[in-house]
């Protein structure tokens, strides 16, 4: 069991339903705990960085145009294995595939061409984590 932090994004989709403050229940509920919280709207820079990985995939552009779509709110999660852990709580990314009890299962609507619209980012690994915490949260950077 390790101590880390995760950074999470509750998507333009989220803000808009409704739903920053459940994600957040959802994460405090865990036991996890929140170092910083920013309600914002992403730069082309900031979602270029972060989602590089999927540069000339055929769902980038949706991806990037959806999450400039408005606001959302950016997170630095911590607690024993949060990065898992989260990726547990937030379910398959394809929320039509997500369990039940899951972010992405309970509250997820669209998927197939919209499948981008899933409420949640969160971390994939140790190394993910710690190049997204600087994208997002500069002052927070290892
Ligand atoms: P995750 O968010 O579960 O880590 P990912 O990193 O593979 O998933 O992809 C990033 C986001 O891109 C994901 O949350 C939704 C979108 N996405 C992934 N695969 C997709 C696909 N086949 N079609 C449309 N959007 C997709
Ligand atoms: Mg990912």
């Amino acid at each position: 069991m390790t101590t880390e932090r995760s950074l999470i994004l509750v998507k333009p989709d989220g803000y808009r339903r409704g739903l920053t403050g459940e994600v957040l229940r959802r994460i405090e509920a865990k036991g996890y705990t929140l170092v910083a919280l920013d309600v914002t709207s992403a730069t082309q820079e900031q979602l270029a960085a972060h989602y590089a990985e999927h540069e000339g995939k055929p769902f980038y552009q949706p991806l990037v145009d959806f999450m400039s779509s408005g606001p959302l709110t950016a997170v630095v999660v911590e607690g024993e294995d949060c990065i898992r852990g989260f990726r547990s709580l937030a379910g398959a990314t394809n929320p039509t595939e997500a369990a039940p009890g899951t972010i992405r299962g309970d509250l997820g609507r669209d998927w197939g061409l919209k499948v981008q619209q899933n409420i949640v980012h969160g971390s994939d690994s140790p190394e993910s984590a710690a190049r997204e915490i600087a994208i997002w949260f500069p002052r927070l950077a290892s």
